[in-house]
């Protein structure tokens, strides 16, 4: 039994000779053989071809019961992630307590309420039906109208939000009735969510439905046009560490004006309003495309992939914006704001690199940051070994151009896909076939995401839901000099003897985005890499006997 338990770490393995097949076939050859087979697809060694063409992963698709994954449920992609961070809405959470608890933001996404004029910010607040044993057998409907009362008595928001979580969906309360008869009788924006968490295989479907209830409800509902010269919304930034505000504050050096931003810093009404802008800039795709693409559809509006993760990603994505806009004055604007923030990031850069210089990375972060955080890396002069997403898809890693080859299965299916059509009145093309066909030429791209897998090195890891046996395996073999993750993985790769940096929450640190925000990571990292702490890490299992186990079949 403890032959057949014995970790990796503890055959002859070299870090100088590792070949990433055998190590994969090492790892894969402790599973059950079905479970080896599934999982061998999802973890794939890249290789990129001339073309830019990856090998095929497999992604989004159903953990195997039993591992132990990183993922989030769908409630959580809706509640938490794409509506969470407005912070003019009440998000009202219909289910029992911990649903709730456990998806208040504590993890940071900030918000300035006084941005906008009536101060409002319910961020700070759980607000939640807590429903009981009572509800669970005799329906919570009820319930969630005296919620919804009293969260108007006592706020007077400008909108209310409903999201479901598991048992709502199986005894069947209908919260979108619910949300329309009390829209009706207290006259303001209210809407439901059927995102119970049980839906799809992670949190990716919650985005899904986020994206298609905030269109439902309000894109569009505001049809003024604001001032302002070179008008976009940013997308999918939700501005963790205050990510969002190092961003806005280059957009407004560079005279770019943020109509809406999905949903960082945001309000209900620039959601409403966000259909009159002129570009719509992708940061985290996975998240928020559905929407970009809704809003083309309907209104014409095209919608480019920014990164403003990492000083050279932030320089280009900003003149990505210029030359789509095409003045003279706005591409000369930006490339001044560039030339006075580049030094001091590169100074900053020249004092920490040669402590960084060769270090290696792991990443195994959500649907976007596994990709995005190579940059900094990079520019640090870190190689990243192996990185993965816990739920992408798989364009996130091969690119869009896979997007007509991914199969649709049943649990894909099971979320709604909008029919959208041209507004009759409000489609308005922003910009000429002429003008776009002559930026395309130029390798200019509209609507496309490359994804992570052609930027990464041949030979380098791609892992998607990471298990916590393959975490433990990867760094015992491989002893990165850092572990990027979420907080269910920090202490037990910390016991390891290696630094986690959270890529989620920012283990309360940051901004990281922009100009001033890589500077901040290049310290942090400089810190953490070069910590000697973690060489007296001893890990109580290192210490002490452990139980040894083995698969009783396959
Ligand atoms: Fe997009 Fe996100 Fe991410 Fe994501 Fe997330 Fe997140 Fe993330 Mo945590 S929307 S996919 S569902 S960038 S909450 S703000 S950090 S897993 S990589």
């Amino acid at each position: 039994m403890a032959e057949a338990a014995k970790d990796l770490s503890t055959e002859k393995v070299t870090l100088d000779n590792l070949d990433p097949e055998e190590v994969k076939a090492r790892i894969m050859a402790k599973y059950p053989p079905k479970v080896a087979r599934k999982r061998s697809k999802q973890f794939v060694i890249n290789k990129v071809g001339e073309d830019g063409k990856t090998p095929v992963i497999n992604a989004n698709v159903r953990t195997v019961p039993g591992l132990m994954g990183q993922r989030g449920c769908c409630y959580a992609g809706c509640k938490g992630v794409v509506l969470g961070p407005t912070r003019d809405i009440i998000n009202i959470t219909h289910g029992p307590i911990g649903c709730g608890f456990y998806s208040w933001l504590t993890r940071r996404n900030q918000t300035d309420p006084e941005s906008t004029p009536d101060g409002h910010n319910f961020m700070t607040y759980c607000f939640s039906t807590d429903m009981q044993d009572e509800e669970i057998i005799f329906g919570g409907e009820k319930k969630l109208k005296q919620a919804i009362q009293e969260a108007y008595d006592n706020f007077k928001p400008k909108a209310i939000a409903v999201f479901s979580t598991c048992p709502v969906g199986l005894i069947g309360d209908d919260v979108h009735s619910v949300c329309r008869e009390m829209k009706e009788k207290l006259g303001i924006n209210i809407f439901g969510f059927s995102c119970e968490g049980y839906k799809g295989v992670s949190q990716s479907a919650g985005h899904h439905i986020a994206n298609n209830g905030i269109f439902k409800h309000v894109v569009g509902l505001d049809d003024t046009i604001k001032e302002g010269k070179y008008r976009i919304n940013l997308l999918g930034e939700y501005n963790i560490g205050g990510d969002a505000f190092e961003i806005e504050r280059i957009f407004d050096k560079c005279g770019i004006t943020q109509v809406a931003a999905y949903s960082g810093n945001s309000s209900i009404d620039a959601f409403a309003n966000s259909h009159t802008a002129d570009l719509n800039c992708i940061m985290c795709h996975r998240s928020i495309n559905y929407v970009a693409e809704m809003m083309e559809t309907k209104f014409g509006v095209p919608w480019i992939k920014v990164n403003f993760i990492g000083a050279e990603a932030t320089a280009k994505s900003l003149r990505k914006i210029a030359q789509y806009f095409g003045e003279q004055e706005l591409i000369d604007k930006v490339e001044e704001v560039i030339a006075e923030e580049l030094p001091e990031v590169e100074a900053a850069c020249a004092e920490v690199r040669p402590r960084t210089e060769g270090k290696r990375a792991m990443l195994f972060v959500g649907g976007s940051r596994a990709h995005h955080y190579q940059e900094l890396f990079g520019e640090l002069g870190m190689k990243t070994l192996s990185a993965g997403y816990e739920f992408g898809h798989r364009d996130d890693y091969e690119g869009r151009k896979v997007l007509p080859d991914i199969k649709v299965d049943a649990d894909s299916r099971n979320i709604e896909e909008l029919t959208i059509e041209k507004d009759p009145e409000r489609f308005n093309p922003r910009i000429s076939e002429e003008r776009k066909a002559e930026l395309e030429n130029s390798g200019f791209e509209f609507n496309d995401y490359d994804g992570m897998m052609p930027e990464m090195p041949d030979g380098a890891m791609v892992i998607d839901d990471l298990s916590q046996w393959e975490t433990d395996q990867l760094i015992k073999i491989f002893k990165p000099d850092l572990f990027c993750a979420g907080i269910k993985e920090k202490y037990t790769v910390q016991k390891h003897g290696i630094p986690l940096k959270q890529l989620h929450s920012y283990d309360y640190g940051g901004p990281y985005a922009g100009f001033k925000g890589a500077i901040n990571f290049y310290h942090e990292i400089d810190r953490m890499v070069n910590s000697r702490v973690w060489e007296y890490m001893k890990a109580p299992w290192d210490k002490n006997p452990e139980l040894a186990a083995t698969y009783a079949c396959d």
